[in-house]
């Protein structure tokens, strides 16, 4: 049986969680997980009735009922060092006794269900289109410090060749999405036109996703040479700065998770979407109806 100490585990006075600031008891199985903690309000208004509505920092979460079976939603705010946070606290709020601090024998499984933007670097995924992320590769620095090898993950061998190819020097990990869930959404007719692809995590928004404005990047050609190279078998479809962390953490711990994105950007056509909220409020529509 692990302890895990008041420092290690950092409990409220309140008995919730350090930074999502939630109580054990408010967690629920199936929760929308969106960036931008505006978008939480977006996607609650859809819910039947909302019980909880807690905020701190960047973490703004809802928590309430669709269809007669409970459901939340919860802003991770920008970046893989976010989700770090929130696939932590998540997973502790839900395997772990808040009272003796102690892991829980029988393991709960979360459904997770990311609902955010991106860019395609492909020039036949336009803008304005959806795109389901079967898998992710994490260009941030997670894998420097957590170990991300298990059953789910990409073969290390195709992640080692990208690099090589694509002349990249740090290490990059990568992972799977929930199998269960890609059924689930790509086999639906909301999502009928929806892309599936390989998704890329960059640390960041400019030089990481190739965008200067007055700074030069060291890697002048990382979107045309990750556009052209493959990983494994798969094409780069697009970029953003959560999934490879969403898929990594889940499949370590065991959750079921998905990233959905609205594809706002084509970095191939340099074209940006003239509508970003229409895009993102008709991704989460299309979403809710799945669990009406
Ligand atoms: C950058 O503008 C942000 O948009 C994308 C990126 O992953 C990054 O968080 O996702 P969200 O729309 O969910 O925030
Ligand atoms: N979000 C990103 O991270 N990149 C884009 O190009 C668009 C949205």
């Amino acid at each position: 049986m692990t302890y895990f100490s008041p420092t290690d585990l950092i409990i409220n006075p309140d008995g919730s969680s350090y930074h999502l600031n939630i109580r054990p008891e408010q967690l629920c199985d199936t929760i929308f997980m969106v960036g931008d903690p505006e978008r939480v309000e977006k996607v609650s208004c859809h819910f039947d009735r909302i019980h909880y509505k807690i905020h701190k920092r960047e973490f703004v979460s809802h928590f309430g009922e669709l269809a007669g079976k409970p459901i939340g939603v919860l802003s991770s705010g920008i970046g893989s060092d976010n989700v770090e946070i929130v696939m932590n606290e998540l997973d502790a709020l839900a395997n772990i006794d808040f009272e003796t601090r102690i892991e829980k024998s029988q393991k709960r499984s979360l459904n997770l269900i990311r609902m955010g933007t991106s860019g395609s670097i492909q020039e036949d995924i336009p803008v304005d289109s959806v795109l389901i992320s079967e898998a992710a590769i994490g260009f941030d620095n997670l894998a420097q410090f957590y170990d991300f090898s298990s059953d789910k993950s990409l073969p290390q061998k195709d992640l080692d060749q990208f690099c090589e190819q694509i002349g990249y020097p740090l290490p990059i990990y990568g992972a799977k999405a929930s199998n269960q869930l890609v059924h689930l959404f790509s086999q639906d007719a909301h999502f009928r036109d929806a892309f599936l692809g390989t998704t890329l995590t960059a640390p960041g928004f400019y030089a990481p996703q190739g965008r200067t404005v007055r700074m030069n990047s060291v890697l002048p050609d990382f979107l045309k040479v990750c556009s052209a190279t493959l990983v494994g078998k798969s094409k780069i479809t697009n970029i953003e700065m959560e999934t490879s962390a969403y898929y990594a953490f889940s499949g370590v711990l065991g959750h079921e998770m998905i990233s959905l994105n609205a594809i706002l950007a084509n970095r191939k056509t340099l074209q940006f979407s003239t509508n970003p909220e229409k895009q993102i409020s008709q991704l989460i529509q299309k979403a809710i109806a799945l669990f009406s």
